[in-house]
């Protein structure tokens, strides 16, 4: 490696030094530990070949699929400007008045992030969003932004997609520079399940800005305002983001019989509470798809009127009418709508942005785009989708059962599989009526992550046990609750709009006391210095900052992500057809290791196992053979 190093440097290939040469370029003493990245990456084509991908049951090994064709741009020209450089220009406070004074509607396209989160599972992996980032970007410029990370993306990456959350984003970032970047976060929750440390949350919130966030859209799965502040806090004095602070949406206020609890009042009173904490734009977050078109044109009048902030309305099309609340909230004067390309849209995703950009057509809100060009990512998305066909929810058309059961859509397409695992999935039907009943025993929630996950877990858990409303009411004290249902009726989601239901509380608390302030308060804060050291010294001192904020977010998930990437190196540059489904035999296909870099792999054939179960996987890396050894598991 030294001689590599010396021959390879430009000044001993120019030959103007030689004197002294190695004293003066101590660098060259510097030797980087071979990366074996190919070698990794046979490693794990050999266990996808052998074993199969876990993540993928009952795949049709006969089925077909076509290419996702990137839709043409020219990559050597610089992006248009967009609104991140209006962004940089205005600085946030200034921004949000211009946003409020546009005509236009804007559109945010959350294809990179919902969609697939509420479609997919949350599935979709980094090479095939960056795959056409670029072109994607340089298209239209007059996007107000792409939702491409947060949510449930961060947990997914790592957890079954064995990426790191963090380099998705530089990415993305990196082909997308001149649109507004947005991600999800869920306040106190971060991008988890709990009540994380505050200064964990607002360390997480600098470090999100740096490598790439524009807009923070901030939530709180109970509505509770306390709980919105501390990260809107930390947008607004440790960015300069845009804070983007959301109502949930649940119940119904055109209907205030049936959803007394989540009327009209209550929403303006939040929404001006938003306002006072300093927020640059108001979310209205229908995570559900409840929001129906005449509620959306009153809700919008009466915001306008209560608040001077720019309005920014995201909805799923779980009931299939949500295109109709849109065009409605767009003549009540909304600024913003989400949206997503046709083929990932409708059904628990967003409404559909081509469509709604065909009907605007000559609306005197209209903000026209090429929409030629949009059909061509469309039809990109169309064949990609297919690719991730095992995911797919199963849900074919809209339904108004949501009015029922209102799941979310990001959690809709989650439960089948969940179910699967819980081998329930033939009760597909009871675990809807039963996350009703579970919904209703517990107070009537605001119902999204993660307090929509601890009604979805005490609706699994009555499916499992063959329990109904009732029986837990009767039979209560005696049974012992899930995990997530006792953490949450002690208080560490934080306190719900209305307060607990005393005696149920009761019944699943049996004698533990509940805790009425905000959970986070009891939690210790990180010693940024000393843990990060200890998390060194365990881990590897190559580790950085982000990874120990990923570690402090998900610890286990964090060590098998980081165990399998020390055995299998970035998986995540393998296309996704040979990440999901291996290759069959002579099939070859290249992997770009590093930038410019590519290596060819071509699978040539296996051996029977050995009498230990080995088998034997042979290829070719760049012309020369290779092979691998591998345990087969069945
Ligand atoms: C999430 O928290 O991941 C959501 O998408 C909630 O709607
Ligand atoms: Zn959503």
């Amino acid at each position: 490696p030294f001689l590599q190093n010396v021959i390879a440097h430009p000044i001993f290939r120019e030959g103007q030094q030689r004197v002294s040469f190695i004293e003066k370029h101590s660098e060259l003493l510097e030797i980087t530990k071979p990366k074996n990245r190919g070698t990794r990456i046979l490693r794990y084509m050999a266990d996808v070949i052998v074993n199969g991908n876990p993540e993928i049951k009952n795949h049709d090994p006969k089925k077909k699929f076509q290419p996702a064709i990137i839709p043409a741009y020219d990559r050597h020209s610089a992006h248009t400007p967009g609104t991140k450089n209006l962004l940089t220009e205005l600085g946030p406070r200034d921004f949000s008045l211009w946003l409020k004074d546009q005509k236009p509607i804007y559109f945010t396209d959350t294809t990179f992030r919902d969609a697939h989160q509420s479609l997919l599972a949350t599935r979709v992996r980094t090479i095939d969003l960056l795959n056409i980032a670029e072109s994607y970007s340089k298209s239209f410029p007059q996007l107000f932004s792409a939702e491409i990370w947060g949510g449930a993306t961060f947990d997914v990456c790592m957890r079954f997609l064995k990426e790191d959350p963090w380099e998705r984003l530089r990415l993305l970032r990196e082909a997308m520079p001149n649109v507004l970047t947005q991600m999800l976060i869920r306040a106190s929750n971060a991008v988890g399940y709990k009540a994380y440390p505050d200064n964990l949350v607002e360390r997480f919130i600098e470090k999100s800005w740096e490598n790439g966030i524009d807009i923070f859209r901030i939530f709180d799965s109970l509505n509770w305002t306390e709980q919105l502040e501390v990260s809107t806090k930390a947008v607004l004095e440790r960015t300069q983001g845009l804070a983007e602070v959301s109502i949930c949406y649940t119940g119904d206020i055109s209907n205030p019989k049936k959803h007394p609890k989540y009327s009209l009042q209550y929403y303006l009173d939040l929404a001006r509470k938003i306002e006072d904490m300093g927020a640059h734009i108001l979310a209205i977050k229908d995570m559900a798809g409840l929001l129906k078109p005449y509620a959306a044109q009153e809700l919008i009048t009466e915001l306008k009127k209560a608040v001077d902030l720019p309005i920014h309305l995201h909805t799923h099309d779980t009931s299939g009418v949500q295109s109709a609340t849109y065009l409605k909230a767009i003549e009540a004067g909304v600024d913003v709508v989400d949206v997503a390309v046709d083929s990932m849209s409708r059904l628990t995703s967003q409404p559909n942005f081509n469509s709604l950009l065909a009907c605007l057509e000559g609306h005197e809100r209209e903000n026209p785009m090429d929409l030629a060009k949009l059909n061509e990512f469309s039809a990109y998305w169309e064949n990609l989708r297919e690719w991730y066909y095992p995911f797919e929810s199963g849900l074919k058309a809209g339904t108004a059962q949501l009015y029922e059961h209102e799941i979310p859509g990001g959690q809709y397409s989650n439960l089948r599989p969940q179910a699967r695992g819980l081998g329930i999935e033939d009760k597909f039907e009871t675990i809807k009526k039963n996350y009703k009943d579970a919904n209703h025993l517990m107070g009537d929630l605001v119902k999204v992550t993660p307090s929509s996950k601890v009604v979805g877990d005490l609706a699994m858990f009555m499916t499992t046990n063959g329990y109904t409303k009732d029986d837990l009411i009767s039979k209560g004290e005696d049974i012992s609750f899930p995990d997530s249902v006792i953490s949450f009726f002690k208080g560490e989601l934080g306190q719900p709009h209305g307060g607990f239901p005393i005696l149920f509380q009761k019944l699943v608390l049996k004698n533990e006391k509940p805790f009425t302030d905000r959970p986070n308060k009891h939690l210790k804060p990180v010693d940024f210095e000393k843990e990060f050291q200890i998390f060194q010294s365990e881990f590897g001192s190559e580790l950085n900052e982000l990874d120990f904020l990923s570690y402090k977010l998900y610890p286990k998930v964090f060590k098998d992500y980081l165990d399998f990437h020390r055995d299998f190196g970035e998986v995540w540059r393998i296309p996704s057809l040979n990440f999901w489904y291996g290759l069959e035999q002579n099939e070859e296909f290249m992997v770009e290791i590093d930038q410019g870099k590519t290596i060819l792999v071509r699978f040539l054939n296996i051996t029977e196992p050995d009498p230990n179960g080995k088998r034997q996987v042979y290829f070719k890396l760049n012309g020369q053979n290779r092979h691998v050894e591998v345990l087969d598991q069945s």
